[in-house]
């Protein structure tokens, strides 16, 4: 049996960083009547610029960190959930520096499941896929919420840390949360770190597009609208105390995606540049979203993966206002590292 939720009033945490404003522009375009509530710290993945607009009597902004208590104290009150985007989220930089993924993954969550059971707010826990370790190319499993965790990276082991916290305040303290596990986003106001825009962001410099390892690795795609949908289901039918995964069946290996994007661009599909592997680069990500589907009725709209590529690049080509200010220090980070 489904339940049901009315939230009115909302924190969103990491409001400010690629699925957690398309999140907010979602909330804004399907339900006038929720204000949201922005919390983000604005780290270097931070923009306000992907919420200015919606700024207003529905939407407002905190600048804060999720770690700080006395913060939380003064915020949360009078809110009614807290959806939980906030995190350090990528993998790469998690290898290089693991500390800040411990201070906000673990710590930030803690803070915030805190904040939750001593106001009795609900709580959504955004989390990913990579908690489950990785499949091998070879094997027609899927990812189902009974997989065991089995975390590869700093990222994804304290991601894993955070889901488990969550479900232990759950069995403890009856705290009224869910949680959801989503395969790899894509889509506009996406960092350039990642995969998709920083070849796109490559290409319309004029910098080769790097592929790590032999580029067999396989993601399942999904586009970040379905992801808000999904999220937005989870929160207002989803079960307490319970788990769902959020995915599209969106399997292609990275060689795939690199030679559709150089194809949209009008590129030879050989125009790029093999560099080394990441270290302890999972294999590959597939999820089983049968529970979502069938329990709660969500669908994603996004199928076409070529349209939604295609709809991204424009989307890059056109805002390089958004993008070019940190593009070159990426780069450079990513220089030094040999990727
Ligand atoms: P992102 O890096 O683009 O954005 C993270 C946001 O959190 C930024 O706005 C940043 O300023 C903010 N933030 C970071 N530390 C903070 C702190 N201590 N206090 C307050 N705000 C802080 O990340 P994203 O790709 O949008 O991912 C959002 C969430 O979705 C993460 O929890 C991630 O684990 C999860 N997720 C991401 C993907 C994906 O493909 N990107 C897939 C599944 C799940
Ligand atoms: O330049 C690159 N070349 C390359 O081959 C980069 C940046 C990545 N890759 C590969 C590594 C991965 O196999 O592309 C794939 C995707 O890489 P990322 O965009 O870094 O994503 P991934 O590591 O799969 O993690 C993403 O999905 C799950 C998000 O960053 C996480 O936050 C989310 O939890």
């Amino acid at each position: 049996m489904t339940e049901s939720f009315t939230p009115k009033n909302i924190i969103v945490t990491g409001g400010c960083g690629f699925i957690g404003s398309n999140f907010v522009h979602y909330v804004v375009n399907n339900h006038p009547d929720v204000h949201v509530t922005v919390l983000d710290a604005l780290t270097y993945a931070g923009n306000l610029e992907n919420i200015k607009p919606l700024l207003g009597d529905q939407v407002e902004f905190v600048h804060g960190n999720i770690c700080d208590a006395q913060l939380l104290d003064e915020l949360v009150p009078g809110h009614d959930a807290i959806v939980h985007y906030a995190a350090e989220s990528h993998n790469d930089n998690s290898i290089a520096d693991p500390e800040p993924f411990l201070k906000t993954n673990v710590e930030g969550t803690f803070r915030l499941i805190e904040a939750a059971r001593k106001y009795d707010v609900r709580f959504h826990h955004v989390s990913t896929d990579e908690v489950y370790g990785d499949l091998a190319l070879d094997d027609p499993a899927k990812f189902t919420e009974e997989t065991p965790y089995h975390p590869s990276s700093p990222y994804s082991s304290t991601k894993a840390s955070s889901d488990l916290l969550v479900r232990a305040w759950f069995r403890t303290y009856g705290l009224r949360m869910t949680i959801s596990n989503c395969s790899n986003n894509y889509g506009p106001y996406q960092h350039v770190e990642k995969f998709i825009p920083r070849q796109i962001t490559n290409i319309i410099e004029g910098i080769r597009p790097k592929l790590y390892g032999d580029g067999l690795n396989v993601r399942d795609w999904i586009h970040t609208e379905d992801h808000s949908s999904a999220v937005w289901t989870i929160l207002t039918q989803g079960r307490l105390g319970e788990t769902y995964l959020i995915g599209a069946n969106g399997e292609r290996n990275n060689l795939t995606v690199l030679k559709d994007i150089l194809r949209v661009m009008g590129q030879p599909e050989d125009a790029f540049d093999w560099v080394k592997d990441r270290p302890g680069h999972d294999r590959r990500y597939a999820i089983d979203a049968t529970k979502l589907r069938t329990e709660l009725g969500w669908k994603p709209t996004h199928t076409d993966f070529e349209s939604g590529l295609r709809a991204t690049v424009q989307w890059y080509v056109d805002n390089p206002q958004w993008w070019e200010p940190v593009k070159a220090a990426t780069e450079a980070k990513y220089k030094a590292q040999g990727q």
